[in-house]
């Protein structure tokens, strides 16, 4: 058995500054340099090193590694049955990169999830076009396909803090409304092609087909048309049921609500048709009592992943990193500040950085043990600054309940604990 802090670290990219690694070093918080007798057990011969497991169909995680995404009925409303979730969110305190696992995507069904057999399924392209089309599913597959890494982000992500901080939040909590995946599918400018739009039609019609038959109103700008598809790929594999097999739309940097799964059908008019979903539902209540409709882009955000609530660190060296997106294109740049937002320093973007996509970013940090706040700031490539929550709330009041993205603070106590608080 080898001791942790008898093995040497490994070398560190070049990418990341030297100094607080050294910092970090010499507080002793990362291996020291490994004593001959470590590198002697490390090399040692392993007791029942023989043949492991047989190989499968399809591999498992470890059963060292338990990770989770949790379901939850509402802002406030956590540790429910499942049968009571209307979401289930994303655990990005125990994920690395940029791309989230398939099966840890969040989900948000309004009706839980149909059971669609693929050959049965149709989507009907109609309305306002010169030729009304039905595909199915293996239609869509034999069409040109386009692949892109997008993230999808309910509107409800962020809502636990409008009003107020529980202490006892993490980031899954506040922040597990948005995930990143590979999908792959059939663009809508090629489908609109095939149809043939009338000139006028400048408004589609997504309707899904599950029970709630959730329909949005979509604008046809050049932006949607040139970048919407109907997806039938996610990771690589078919959709997964809870998002959309066998075919979903995938809107690049809008609203979650309007990358309809299970999609039936798309209609083409002249004007948005007004679905309940529009107006009952996914409106903004405005501070002077007012509902906005349509507010469809997410806007650029970001949230600090390690180390986030309920965690607990040590004094020394740290490395701060989190994840970033915009509804607007790329992220320029994040910024970190870890003396409760005075001084700012700029965060490292892990490669590749991609236009709606959440990008990770890192920092290091040497911790002098004194408590203080940790929060970021993203800026994205249209010159978009993430606002501190008291401009976004000067903006926006605090009725509505969609669209939050204010920086997110995380408070650190003496003993290194992290809690979630409102700066
Ligand atoms: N047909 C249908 N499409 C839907 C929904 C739904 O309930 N039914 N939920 C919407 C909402 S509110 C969001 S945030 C996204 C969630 O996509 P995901 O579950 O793949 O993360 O799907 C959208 N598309
Ligand atoms: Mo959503």
């Amino acid at each position: 058995m080898t001791s942790k802090t008898e093995i040497k670290s490994p070398q560190r990219p070049a990418s990341v500054s030297r100094r607080g690694f050294v910092g970090g070093l010499s507080a002793g918080v990362l291996g020291a340099v490994a004593t001959e007798a470590a590198a002697a057990q490390t090399l040692a011969e392993i007791p029942d090193r023989g043949p492991g497991a047989d190989l499968g169909a399809h591999s498992e995680r470890s059963r060292f590694v338990k990770i989770d995404r949790i379901p939850e009925a509402g802002p406030g409303k956590r540790n429910v049955d499942s049968g009571d979730a209307i979401n289930s969110k994303t655990p990005h305190q125990k994920l690395v990169g940029n791309i989230t696992p398939t099966d840890l995507h969040y989900e948000r069904s309004h009706s839980g999830v149909p059971d669609i057999d693929p050959a049965q399924h149709r989507l009907l392209i109609h309305g306002l076009v010169q030729k009304t089309l039905v595909f199915s599913v293996d239609d869509l597959k034999r069409m040109p396909s386009v692949t892109r890494v997008v993230f999808i982000e309910c509107t409800g992500n962020g809502w636990e803090n409008w009003k107020k901080a529980d202490p006892d939040l993490t980031v899954q909590n506040t922040h597990g409304l948005v995930s990143t995946n590979e999908w792959t599918g059939v663009p809508l400018k090629f489908l609109i092609g095939l149809a043939g739009k009338e000139n006028n039609s400048n408004w589609m019609l997504a309707e899904g087909g599950d029970g709630a038959g959730v329909d949005r109103s979509i604008p046809l700008t050049d932006e949607i048309v040139n970048e919407a598809f109907v997806a039938y790929g996610q990771n690589g594999e078919p959709l997964r049921p809870a998002h959309g097999f066998p075919m979903r739309l995938v809107m690049p940097g809008f609203e979650g609500n309007l990358n309809i799964k299970w999609l039936r059908r798309l209609k083409f008019g002249t004007e948005p048709w007004m679905t309940r979903w529009e107006t009952a539902r996914y409106t903004q209540l405005l501070a002077n009592g007012k509902a906005r409709q349509f507010q469809l882009r997410m806007e650029t955000n970001s949230v600090i992943t390690h180390p986030s609530g309920t965690m607990q660190i040590q004094p020394g060296y740290n490395i701060i990193s989190g994840l970033a997106w915009s509804g607007h294109g790329k992220i320029a740049k994040v910024e970190i500040s870890t003396d409760g937002a005075k001084i700012w320093k700029q965060a490292q973007l892990n490669q590749p950085v991609l236009s709606k996509a959440q990008v990770r970013f890192q920092m290091d940090w040497v911790w002098d043990g004194k408590p203080t706040r940790i929060v970021s700031r993203s800026t994205d490539e249209q010159g978009n600054v993430q606002p501190d929550r008291q401009s976004f709330i000067a903006a926006m009041g605090s009725n509505a309940l969609f669209h939050y993205s204010a920086q997110q603070t995380w408070s650190i106590d003496e003993a290194g604990r992290v809690h979630n608080v409102l700066a």
